[in-house]
């Protein structure tokens, strides 16, 4: 279904994963997301990659499942578990049924991705999901996704980003408000979704992200790709 939630002028709440946004998701993420496809096919990619036998894989914030279908579709291990988690019960229903052909080992968890325990873990993914998580709570989530890898796992990262020159920035951002206006958003649209996500989705710089994963012990993590305002990272235990 088309992504028309911002199209009139409508009081704006505070944006929540509910089962107006579930309806869209899958458009409203192309059409928003630079870069997005390349995200999804980059994750299939580790997916392929990384899985070690009778390990588990983590894929946090899924959303309606484009990347656990993604690791799934590319898994070559039957002993690997995948944990698709979200804390929005609307996504998770849409998440199952749209995987349910898939023939893999998956267990859907509806939770906040706080209170997850993770553990012998091979791969974890947060495509477009540390954005929506406390800044504060950050530091100590990824500390407990590291301690939880075992040698040579991976994690992924999708965030959108913010950079540290204001300039530079001001262009990213103007870049993708053309690249909204190209996939057919009004300038309404895009005003009022910026006032919805303003305090809910909160980007940090590239410089950010890579501090923090070498505070928590990451040797080696670096941007495996850039798309305007939008960055992917991996990072190798
Ligand atoms: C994709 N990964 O298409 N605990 C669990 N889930 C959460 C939490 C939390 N604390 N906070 C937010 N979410 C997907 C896209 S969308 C990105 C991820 C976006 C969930 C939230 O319910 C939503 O489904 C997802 O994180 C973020 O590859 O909407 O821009």
């Amino acid at each position: 279904m088309r992504d028309e939630i911002y199209k009139d002028e409508t009081d704006i709440s505070k944006f929540t994963f509910n089962q107006k946004v579930v309806d869209v998701f899958d458009d409203m993420v192309l059409r928003s997301v630079p870069g997005y496809k390349q995200m999804i096919e980059l994750i299939g990619l580790a997916g392929r990659t990384y899985p070690i036998k009778n390990s588990n894989i983590y894929d946090l914030g899924c959303s309606t499942g484009a990347a656990t279908l993604s690791i799934a579709s590319n898994l070559r291990l039957e002993s690997v578990k995948i944990f698709s988690i979200d804390n929005s019960q609307e996504m998770l229903d849409q998440c199952s049924k749209n995987l349910s052909s898939i023939e893999a080992n998956i267990q859907y968890i509806c939770d906040d991705i706080n209170h997850i325990h993770f553990e012998n873990a091979s791969l974890i993914v947060l495509n477009l999901t540390l954005q929506f998580i406390s800044p504060e709570k950050r530091l100590d989530l990824i500390k407990r996704i590291y301690d939880s890898l075992l040698p040579e796992g991976a994690l992924i990262i999708s965030e959108k980003i913010i950079h540290e020159n204001e300039e530079i920035n001001k262009s990213l951002v103007s870049l993708h408000e053309s690249f909204k206006k190209e996939n057919g958003y009004s300038d309404t649209e895009i005003a009022q979704k910026r006032r919805a996500i303003e305090d809910v989705l909160i980007p940090e710089s590239i410089n950010q992200h890579l501090e923090r994963f070498q505070k928590v012990g990451f040797q080696r993590s670096l941007v495996q790709m850039q798309c305007l305002n939008f960055a992917s990272f991996i990072s190798i235990k």
